[in-house]
């Protein structure tokens, strides 16, 4: 039978040990992380507000925001995607349930919801606020309760490390567990052995957020397999590098006069093409016609 999205992310923890989620900031980057070999996809909430809306992740992006990245990426690519849906979108747990809904309605496998205050800040970024343990716990009850589909993954991040220390994460990350959440993201760790207290406490998958120029330093696979991670984020890894290589190009072509120079940098026509199955589209187009011809 056809396995949903969420069934396919739930598979994809259990055989992947730990499972590398992969950032896609948009439909074309979810093809080329497919074809790179990754088993699951994620769509930044840092990356729709900088990629899609060219602001900063300071909880100004909407539920709708989001929608269109998730369901541009699910129309084309069949890798789970895990998406970050900031505090939820909105203080009731109407909206919750909303959002819930609807990334299960636009194919999303996935989702994490935080318990930073709805003036949310980056995770790695100085001065964050976090709601009550109480008020974080009322968010995972009302995303689990709004589930139409069960094997929709409900993780959990807290934001709370630095905050109100590693104890304060532990007890909020065990209280959405109990609340319901499939899975725990602790935001902003600073030391390995810290995922292992995590991971000792905990019965759910952990995952670790490895972000570039960030709080967490860059830890390898088998490092975060010895402290028994589920999951291993990378939520703008190729999106940095692409921003790097168009600024790049704008600079040289308004430079230089020519893009010449920098056409050595570029993907080519023929592998825009190939990663877009376009000559599938077009043979799809040609045979079409013909048979009205025919006919
Ligand atoms: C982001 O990339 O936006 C995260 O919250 C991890």
């Amino acid at each position: 039978m056809h396995k949903t999205p969420g069934q396919l992310f739930r598979e994809a923890v259990a055989e992947e040990q730990p499972l590398q989620v992969i950032g896609a900031i948009n439909a074309n980057h979810a093809l080329l992380a497919k074809r790179a070999g990754f088993r699951a996809i994620y769509l930044s909430g840092g990356g729709v507000a900088a990629g899609s809306l060219g602001l900063p992740d300071l909880g100004i992006t909407g539920l709708d925001d989001v929608l269109t990245d998730v369901r541009r990426i699910t129309d084309v690519c069949d890798l789970p995607l895990l998406v970050d849906v900031d505090t939820g979108f909105g203080a009731s747990a109407f909206n919750v349930a909303r959002t819930v809904k609807s990334m299960i309605k636009f194919g999303a496998a996935a989702m994490h919801i935080e318990d930073q205050v709805g003036a949310k800040r980056c995770g790695h970024r100085p001065n964050k606020e976090i709601v009550t343990q109480q008020e974080m716990v009322d968010r995972i009850k009302a995303a689990v309760d709004a589930r139409t589909d069960e094997s929709f993954v409900i993780m959990a991040r807290t934001d709370a490390l630095a905050v109100e220390g590693l104890d304060s994460a532990l007890d909020r990350a065990e209280a959405c567990i109990e609340a319901g959440a499939d899975m725990i993201f602790p935001e902003a760790i600073t030391e390995l052995s810290m995922y292992q207290k995590f991971t000792e406490r905990l019965q759910v998958p952990v995952l670790a957020n490895i972000t570039e120029f960030g709080s967490t330093p860059l830890y390898t696979v088998d490092e975060l397999a010895s402290v028994n991670v589920g999951l291993v984020l990378y939520p703008l890894s190729a999106f940095r590098a692409m921003n790097k290589a168009a600024e790049n190009v704008y600079m040289a072509v308004r430079r230089d006069g020519t893009q010449k120079n920098v056409v050595d940098t570029m993907q080519t026509r023929a592998e825009l093409y190939d990663r877009i199955n376009y000559h599938v589209y077009e043979e799809h187009l040609d045979a079409l016609f013909a048979k009205q011809k025919q006919s």
